[in-house]
Parts: C-alpha cells; structure tokens; sequence
C-alpha cells in the first residue's frame, strides 16, 4: 500500500492553476493527452539552449553530447519496460506511426494472402485501420475478437479464432475507452502456441502500469510519450531483437543505412534502422524526463491512486439515476458513460463551462460503440495530479447538468 503526494505533484505542473471560464481547471481528459510537469519542459529547454546539434554526425562537442543523450533516453525506455538491450527501442512519432510500422515492415512484406490476423473490437482505431489496410490490399484475413457485455474480452472466441493461420495478434493492453485491462500474458501465451506473434498497444498502459515486456513475451509493444507527461511527436516501438533484425526498414533516407551506393543500400545497426531522418531528439530527451518523473513516484503507486479515484467516482456516478456506465469493475482510472436524454457532447460543453475538461464522441473507437449500440459516450479519465475533490466536483457538475436539462423538460 502506497500513498502519492499529490499536493507536491501538482505544484510540479503549472498548467493546473489555469483558470477557465473563471473556474480553477479541472482535467479529466489524461486518456487523451496528459499534461507535463515542468521538469519534461526544462529537459526539452536545456537541450535546445544547451547541448542542440544534430545526432551521429558531427565530431563536434554538441553532436556527441546530442548523440550520447538520446541514446540515454532510448536505454531509459529500455529499463522502463524491461527490455533486454536498448537496441530494442525505436523512437517513433507516436503509437500509430509505431504500430504502421510494424504493418508495413512486417504484414506488407512478409504476410501472405490468406495469412490471419486477429485485433480486437474495443481497439482504438489506431491498431484497426493498418490491419484493414492489410486486409483491403494483401488479401490477409482480419478477426475481431467480441467482447462480454461488461466490455471484458471473450477469450472463448479469442481461442476459437487462433489458428496456424494465425500471423499476427494485436491487442490494447487497456482500453481508451473501457479503462479495462486485458489478461495479455494468456493472450500472448495462447497466440504463441499457434506460432503467431502478438503487438501489444500499450498507449494506456505505458502511462499507468509497470511494463514488463520479459514478463509478457510480447513480440512487439507500441506507445506515445503524450500521454504519460512526455512530449507531444515521440512515442516507442519496443521489437524483439531478433525480430527488428529480420525485418526490412519502414522509411528510407538518411541516417538508417550503413553504406549507400549506386546499386542500393544496405540497412544500418538496431534501433537506427528504423529511424529514419533526422529524429525528434528533444522529444526523446523530454520522454526521458517524463520516465524519471514517474519511477520517482512509482508506477505501483499511480496506478494505486488512479484506482482509488476511479472507485471512488464510479461509486457516486451508480448512484446517479440517468447515468449508464461502459466497462467492467476492475480498471484504470478511464470512465466512460452516458446520461439519459443528453448528449455527450452536451455533457461536455456543459462540464467545460465551469473548467472540467472531459472527452466526448466515440474516442477513436468507433467499432466498440457500435458494438454497445451507441453513438458516443463522455469520458473523464485521471492521472496522478487528479485529486478527490475534483471528482467531487465533476459529480456535483453532472448532477447540476442534469437538473438543468430536467427544468427544461430535455429529458
Ligand atoms: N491506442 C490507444 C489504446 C489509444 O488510446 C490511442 C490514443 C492510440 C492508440 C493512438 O495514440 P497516438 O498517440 O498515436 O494518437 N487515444 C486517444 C484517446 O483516447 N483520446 O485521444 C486519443
């Protein structure tokens, strides 16, 4: 059992004493983007005031001390998630641009028609559309494992589907929208048995849970830097060494080749090979700061907090007549819901008038909506600044925002 000190935490992000619409911010919106402590911000100012250059070329000081920090920030991603070598880290833009990596470098090139893939329907569109890609152009066989009612995987059909056909499986470790966490250990055990490799879309549980890729054996794992107090235009594509050997690069130009002549090319050392161009080294370099920022406060206790708060909202919001939940009971801190007769958007046009920033529409995940026969949902998702009386006060907003709708005969 562990407490967080989320007084002392707050003062380290200064955006939270923002006033909207004359109201001190509140911000529910984390599964979206969260916010930065201003020690990711000083990171990225030092490097630019301090150390910029170009990485791997120059001989220069600064081109070292530049080449030797991002290397840093790749081992520092290396030891949060407990891969074997830092060879294994590839910076990308974000997860999307990690996981169309993995469908280009790996389904376009190496899979066969009739090959199968098998994603999810609670998968943000991000780890949909590549497979549907691969499905619309290669001709390879794309299943959607169904979910339970509570919004749980159904692991019968998840076994049901796994064939030696199997090439690939691809799996949210926690849903955006359902805040619930997959038992990916059994889904990847299961998808080995069948020789097939597994992508762990870690987007909402980098931010949250200690990562272990070891521990999971997953093949691949994609998150972003924005939403665990890192910059925006960084995220990460961990790979198994010997996977990113045997697979071709995903974009070609500088910086990715060891030798270039007129006939071709051939590919430099891992992670290199797959960054492509200049990198986005101060984006790395803030990445690593948000990484020390939370193992300094505990990926254990985050998430121990985040918990603590989601009960603890989800308790009041059941006792909310109008309000209907999506998602089962165990869960990160992600709430999504809906309140009869008011649209989402309402809800959250409304919320916004007195300063709480939540989401709302379908959240990139258009599929699971429609699966639970709705059009959208509004959702408000903590962090590890997000206190207890500010979901106090998201509840008193909602039931104020359905009183208002009553008197005026909406619903
Ligand atoms: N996968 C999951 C599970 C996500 O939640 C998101 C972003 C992505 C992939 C894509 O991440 P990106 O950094 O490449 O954009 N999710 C959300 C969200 O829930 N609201 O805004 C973005």
């Amino acid at each position: 059992m562990c407490k967080i000190d989320v007084d002392r935490i707050r003062k380290d992000f200064p955006i939270l004493n923002r006033e909207i619409n004359g109201h001190k911010l509140i911000y529910l919106d984390n599964a979206a983007t969260s916010q930065r402590p201003w020690q990711v911000a000083q990171a990225v100012y030092d490097f630019y005031t301090k150390h910029n250059a170009n990485i791997h070329r120059g001989l220069h000081t600064l081109s070292e001390e530049a080449t030797e920090m991002y290397e840093e920030a790749h081992r520092a991603v290396k030891e949060f998630i407990n891969a074997r070598t830092w060879e294994e880290i590839i910076f990308t833009r974000n997860t999307t641009e990690a996981i169309n990596l993995v469908a280009y470098s790996l389904g376009v090139r190496r899979f066969k028609p009739g090959d199968e893939i098998i994603i999810t329907m609670m998968e943000h569109h991000s780890n949909m559309v590549p497979w549907q890609m691969l499905k619309d152009l290669y001709g390879i066989k794309l299943h959607y494992i169904k979910l339970r009612p509570d919004g749980t995987l159904d692991l019968e059909h998840y076994r049901s589907l796994l064939s030696p056909n199997t090439k690939l499986v691809s799996v949210a470790h926690v849903s955006n929208v359902l805040g619930v966490i997959n038992p990916v250990k059994e889904i990847i055990k299961l998808a080995h048995d069948v020789g097939a490799l597994v992508l762990i879309d870690a987007a909402q549980s980098a931010p949250h849970l200690k990562l272990d890729v070891q521990d999971i054996d997953c093949d691949f794992m994609a998150f972003s830097g924005h939403k665990m107090l890192g910059p925006t235009g960084i995220g990460v594509l961990y790979g198994k060494k010997e996977l990113l050997e045997e697979m071709d690069p995903f974009l070609r130009g500088g910086d990715m080749i060891k030798q270039v002549k007129i006939e071709g090319a051939s590919w430099n050392d891992l992670p290199w090979k797959f960054e492509a161009g200049t990198s986005n080294i101060a984006g790395g370099i803030g990445l690593k700061a948000a990484i020390e920022y939370l193992q300094n406060i505990g990926m254990d206790c985050i998430f121990e907090h985040e918990k603590a708060l989601a009960k603890y909202t989800i308790n009041k919001l059941k006792e909310i007549e109008e309000v209907k939940l999506f998602g089962p009971e165990e869960r990160i801190g992600v709430i999504s819901f809906i309140v009869e007769g008011i649209s989402p958007d309402l809800v959250g046009i409304a919320m916004n008038e007195k300063g709480i920033a939540i989401r709302t529409g379908c959240h990139c995940a258009q599929p699971l909506h429609e699966f639970f026969g709705i059009r959208g949902t509004a959702r408000a998702s903590f962090y590890l600044y997000n206190t207890f009386e500010e979901a106090d006060k998201f509840i008193e907003r909602l039931k104020e925002i359905i009183a208002q709708s009553k008197k005026i005969n909406v619903i």
